[in-house]
């Protein structure tokens, strides 16, 4: 089999760069090593940056979340027992889209399935050949059968656990990495959302988080032990311990029901570095990872999908190599921006096992700085709403 862009993950970075191409006219082939039901059964971020809006747009693949997404201004923040606002609109101009990465996906598989785009589901052994060649292509297996595919170029979509990361020899490859001493505990529930928009807790118990996918669906988060299991967590505890870590007022009126999922992610930054190795592109979780306070994951997935369609693009309509040549240095140039946010707003909400009493106060200190600055805010907005591409 032949095409132009191989795709090595079909999550939401290698299903949206495939139906880019598409709009151009230039073809792909996706490899997925998991099902559909099950890369659709994820439950993952919710808080969409205005330049993945705008390439969900570009893409065709936008009417759904027009419709049925949530456009947010602002988002609390809470501690002790102040609870304040940053506006987005007002330091920036600009909204974030409350719309759920499952629900993106599925708007992606639909598009590509209604154009006939080509998706292997349950590959395995998937190996990258060639990369530093003119000629690269990919093995792989599906039903027990070996399958080859030549292309011009490999994209490596395949999250943080793929193989893509691992073709790039380890005298070129520099890996960054800062590992967090607890996760988050989420849990999904059919009841609505405790307060129209997000609310981020610092409590002396641990961050909380109250999110949403839509009036009747609540997306809450906790921070845990690294040692706790989801099954250690019964409904009934997970709720109480919520309660305990938000403004009393919002305890009072959060509605509970039963858990439809209940998972622990544990946190992490990670980056490695360059994003390309000959025709071998990284995209996603498989070049870099944020902890999710501040929901950059799957929004700096979007811009590394940007700077990647267009360097394509050019060199297919152009035969001009440059976008495709400055795409690490470029993508890198954002991700790092996204990890520095990430981490701040990580250090800010979180209790820290070995956390001073002098660290406590700075941490106090600087909440009060972001409560009562607008120059603060206006910061902490644009990272939110997200730097321009
Ligand atoms: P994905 O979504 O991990 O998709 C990669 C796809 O590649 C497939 N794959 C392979 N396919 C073929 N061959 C192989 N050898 C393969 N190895 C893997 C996988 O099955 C999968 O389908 O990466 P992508 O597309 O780059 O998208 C990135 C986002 O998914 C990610 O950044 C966010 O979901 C991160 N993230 C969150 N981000 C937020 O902004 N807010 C959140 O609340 C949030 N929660 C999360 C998250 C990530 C989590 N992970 C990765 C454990 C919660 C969790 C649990
Ligand atoms: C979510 O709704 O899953 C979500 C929202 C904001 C975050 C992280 C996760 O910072």
């Amino acid at each position: 089999m032949k095409t132009q862009v191989a795709i090595i993950g079909g999550g939401p970075s290698g299903l949206l760069l495939s139906q880019l191409l598409y709009t151009r006219g230039i073809d792909s082939v996706v490899l997925e090593r998991k099902t559909k039901d099950y890369v659709l059964s994820r439950i993952r971020a919710g808080v969409l940056e205005r330049g993945l809006v705008d390439l969900l747009r570009e893409a065709g693949v936008a009417d759904r979340m027009e419709r049925e997404g949530f456009i947010h201004d602002g988002t609390l923040i809470s501690y002790g027992d102040q609870m304040f606002r940053v506006d987005f609109a007002e330091h920036t101009g600009h909204s974030v889209m409350v719309y759920g990465q499952t629900e993106v996906t599925r708007d992606l598989y639909e598009a590509r399935e209604a154009a006939g785009g080509k998706i292997d589901f349950n590959v395995e052994d998937v190996e990258i050949h060639g990369a530093e060649s003119g000629a690269p292509y990919v093995t792989y297996r599906v039903d027990g059968q070996a399958r080859r595919l030549n292309c011009d170029f490999i994209a490596g979509c395949d999250g943080f656990h793929g193989v893509s990361r691992q073709a790039i020899p380890l005298d070129v490859r520099c890996e960054y990495e800062k590992l967090y001493p607890f996760g988050w505990l989420g849990v999904l529930s059919r009841t609505s959302p405790v307060n129209p928009e997000l609310i981020y807790a610092n409590s002396p118990r641990g961050f909380a988080l109250c999110s949403m996918r839509n009036d009747n669906l609540s997306r809450y988060y906790i921070q845990c032990s690294l040692s706790d299991k989801p099954e250690d967590w019964t409904d009934e505890a997970f709720w109480q311990e919520l309660k305990r870590r938000i403004p009393a007022d919002q305890a009072a009126k959060l509605v509970t029901g039963p858990s439809i999922e209940k998972s622990i992610a544990p946190l992490r930054s990670f980056v490695t570095e360059p994003m390309r190795w000959g025709r071998l592109f990284l995209c996603g979780d498989a070049a870099h990872i944020v902890p999710p306070t501040g929901a950059k994951g799957l929004n700096t997935a979007a811009s590394d999908v940007h700077y990647l369609f267009n360097g394509l693009r050019q060199f297919y309509e152009k035969g001009d190599a440059a976008g495709i040549d400055s795409y690490s240095e470029k993508a890198l140039a954002r991700v790092w921006k996204a990890e520095r946010f990430s981490w701040w707003f990580s250090s800010l909400m979180h209790r820290y096992p070995d956390q001073s009493e002098f660290d406590l106060r700075i941490q106090v200190a600087e909440l009060e700085y972001l409560r009562s600055s607008s120059a603060a805010q206006k910061a902490m907005a644009e990272n939110y709403v997200g730097l321009p591409y």
